[in-house]
């Protein structure tokens, strides 16, 4: 198809999750024509694709949501703490039906290529059906974890069994009912996963590479009263969480350090967060968790005891305690039954570390130690993070510059918004900027609305192109780097830091300076003109 058939728009969003849904509103509410296009067929981005059993979020359901209609705040009932998957998705979509936002998008419909041309100041967008389109601006809304990963062990095309990753779970229930389980990974997925399919499966098979620190839930319906206080107070609590590190309002940070209490009273305070539940509760129990090794020794060794006494066996509760990285410098897993599960007599754990998986036979899989029988395996083996669905496309310039290039040596953006030499694209929730490590609905609306005031300046000041200077891209980029080696963070072997992927350079890729600094910078950036930007008639 020649260009003379492309369908020129405003703009182009690229996915249909929470951030692609926002950016539609926002940038038809500004009178820009716009494209949507989404590779599923149906609108929720992660809660569409991640439909594992025991799929639910790890952030309350009355701060996870959209802030930007108080009406559709007041009138939306959520029925769990944590809410589960069906119920997101069951969400996403009434809002993109209330705000009328289906019909411009373009389901089952993945992008191949983006070029942009600097002539003409176009981005040229190619769908893999081949369809192309032609758009002014082009918003990156693709997800920081949306390109799921299943190691490439040898083998698997093999297998006779069925096989399944959890990030591209099938629509229908999966029945492992009587079947001989395996699953591969003990990450937040698959802690979710692992006592589900356990009540169901005639054994479960778990293997194990990494032992990860879960915390309880402490999981339930949503008190009607709760929810009505809550309601009452929304407007301030949004306004909070913005004042917060993660973006989490009704947890005010703590003021003092580890070692400004006594033990006993360190004890007291985990006990007390644990039968809270809740990952913010636990890592705000103190201020220096995630600055000073020996107080996170304090929270670590907590957990580790509480491991200890849940599960029976004393060799697999060795193994499920984490020794490699400090809490909270991996994302903390929150469970519901995990640890429990262990002392079930069709469960068993095996260490992949010592012994790793070599193959899957046709029949199961070999570790270096040992043979397994098995009847469906499920990878909950994690996603190509933050930079995967980006670089997925092919990104590049008339100016010769391929976004491929840009990044081989980890991931460089202004504000983790922008990338110097790509004008008028946008990223929404970008590597460099807080989202992974935030309310990700918060900052998806605080990153859209920061990108949609930058078109609306340029709409109102005849600009035609915005560009991030290589310059402010190299600063925000040392800056976000020196931000993470000033906290434990980097100790862990994340996805964080691209530690999954073979290959994938060791950058730490979200900016952990909080919500609350992060917002300043980026409000300071508009102040001053928007700074850092070239912006062009
Ligand atoms: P994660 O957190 O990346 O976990 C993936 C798990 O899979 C982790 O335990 C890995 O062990 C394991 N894994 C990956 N490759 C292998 C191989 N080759 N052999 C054995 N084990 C392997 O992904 P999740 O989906 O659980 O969670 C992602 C995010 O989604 C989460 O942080 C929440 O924000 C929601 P490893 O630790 O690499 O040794």
């Amino acid at each position: 198809m020649s260009d003379q058939h492309s369908r020129t728009f405003d703009a182009v969003v690229i996915g249909a999750g929470f951030a692609g849904l926002y950016a539609l509103y926002k940038l038809r509410k500004m009178g820009l024509s716009v494209k949507v296009f989404e590779a599923g067929n149906g609108v929720g981005g992660t809660w569409y694709w991640n439909r594992y059993p025991g799929a639910r979020c790890d952030v309350e359901s009355m701060e996870y949501s959209y802030s930007f209609d108080p009406e559709l705040e007041q009138e939306w009932i959520w029925p769990d703490k944590y809410s589960k998957q069906a119920d997101i998705l069951k969400y996403a979509n009434h809002v993109a039906e209330r705000f009328n936002l289906m019909k411009d998008i373009e389901f089952e419909t993945r992008i191949k290529s983006a070029f942009y041309e600097r002539e003409s100041n176009t981005w040229r967008i190619k769908t893999a059906k081949g369809r192309k389109v032609v758009a002014q601006f082009c918003v990156m809304a693709v997800g920081n974890l949306s390109t799921p990963r299943v190691p490439d062990f040898k083998g698997i095309d093999n297998f006779k069994g069925d096989w399944y990753h959890s990030g591209l779970w099938p629509k229908e229930e999966v029945n492992f009912s009587g079947k001989r389980v395996g699953i591969i990974g003990t990450g937040s997925t698959a802690i979710q996963i692992i006592p589900q399919v356990a009540k169901k499966a005639k054994h479960l098979h778990i293997f194990q590479r990494t032992a990860n620190y879960s915390l309880p839930a402490r999981n339930g319906p949503l008190a009607e009263e709760k929810r009505a206080i809550h309601k009452k107070k929304y407007r301030e609590l949004r306004k909070q969480a913005y004042s917060t590190p993660f973006g989490i309002a009704g947890y005010p940070p703590p003021e003092k350090g580890a070692f400004e209490a006594t033990p006993k009273e360190r004890e007291a305070k985990y006990h007390q967060k644990w039968d809270e539940g809740g990952t913010i509760s636990y890592l705000f129990s103190y201020n220096d968790l995630l600055l000073s090794e020996k107080s996170n020794e304090t929270a670590s060794d907590f957990v580790r005891e509480r491991i200890r006494e849940i599960v029976k066996d004393p060799e697999t509760a060795e193994l499920l305690c984490p020794n490699d990285h400090p809490i909270g410098t991996k994302r903390i897993c929150l469970d519901s039954g995990y640890y429990e599960t262990f002392n079930r007599y069709n469960v068993a754990l095996v260490d992949v570390r010592s012994a790793p998986i070599e193959e899957i036979t046709p029949f199961g899989l070999r570790t270096a130690r040992e043979e397994f029988e098995l009847d469906s395996i499920i990878f909950a083996t994690g996603f190509d993070a933050m930079t995967g669905a980006i670089l997925e496309m092919n990104i590049r310039t008339s100016d010769g510059l391929d976004m491929k290039d840009k990044w081989k040596d980890g991931p460089k953006t202004y504000l983790g918004i922008m990338i110097a030499g790509f004008p008028n694209m946008f990223v929404i929730t970008g590597p460099g900027s807080p989202g992974v490590k935030s309310q990700m609905i918060l900052s998806i609306e605080q990153h859209t609305d920061w990108i949609t005031g930058c078109i609306a300046n340029m709409l109102v000041n005849g600009i035609t192109r915005a560009e991030a200077e290589l310059e402010a891209e190299a600063k925000w980029t040392e800056h976000v780097n020196e931000v993470a080696n000033s906290t434990l963070y980097p100790q862990a072997n994340s996805w964080y830091v691209g530690a999954n992927i073979p290959g994938k350079p060791r950058i730490f890729m979200p900016y952990v300076g909080g919500v609350e600094a992060y917002k300043k910078i980026c409000d300071e950036v508009v102040a001053k003109g928007y700074e850092g930007i070239q912006l062009a008639p």
